[in-house]
């Protein structure tokens, strides 16, 4: 009686600390660039940006075929001109590129292949502070940003709560 009973016990704690932990592993989030429309001509990137609210830690996933595009990280004058001859912070071109956003503040992107930054490849987001950092962070975040993490952080505690439920119980 007494094993079964220690064994019920250990399952659920065992079940709360993988999801507590996993409540931790999402404040990051991968996107991709264009969504199923990835990083390609034709694309509307401003809409695509205004959809997702980004954080430190996410990643920008840009998906195209190797030679066709390329990822140019720039500042915000080279993205309003779409002249890279200055301006560039860094260049990707594997044709999948990941893209950590180590810290918050603005980013611009733009296809630096002749014409298509012109043609629309270009876009802009904001990174605000992580979950981790929210409590210096002086503007409450957008309502979105705590729609992604509170799910799992309320799921955790709710494992908590039936694991103690259930504790009490037997
Ligand atoms: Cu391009």
């Amino acid at each position: 009686m007494t094993g079964i009973h220690l064994l019920t016990c250990y399952s659920f704690w065992m079940i709360l600390l993988v999801n507590l932990f996993s409540a931790e592993k999402v404040v990051s989030t991968t996107y991709t660039v264009g969504d199923e429309e990835e990083w390609n001509t034709g694309v509307n990137y401003l809409s695509w940006s205004q959809k997702y609210n980004f954080s430190v830690g996410d990643v920008l996933a840009f998906n195209y075929v190797k030679g066709q595009h390329n990822v140019v990280e720039v500042v915000e004058e080279t993205y309003r001109s779409c002249d890279a001859s200055s301006g560039v912070l860094a260049t990707y071109n594997s044709g999948m590129d990941q893209v950590k956003l180590t810290q918050a503040g603005n980013y611009w992107f733009i296809c630096n292949i002749s014409g298509h930054c012109l043609g629309g490849m270009k876009f802009g987001i904001v990174v605000r502070e992580g979950n981790a950092t929210k409590a210096s962070v002086s503007t409450p975040p957008p309502p979105t940003a705590n729609g992604v993490h509170t799910p799992a952080k309320a799921r955790a505690w709710a494992f908590l709560a039936a694991a103690l439920g259930i504790l009490l119980w037997v």
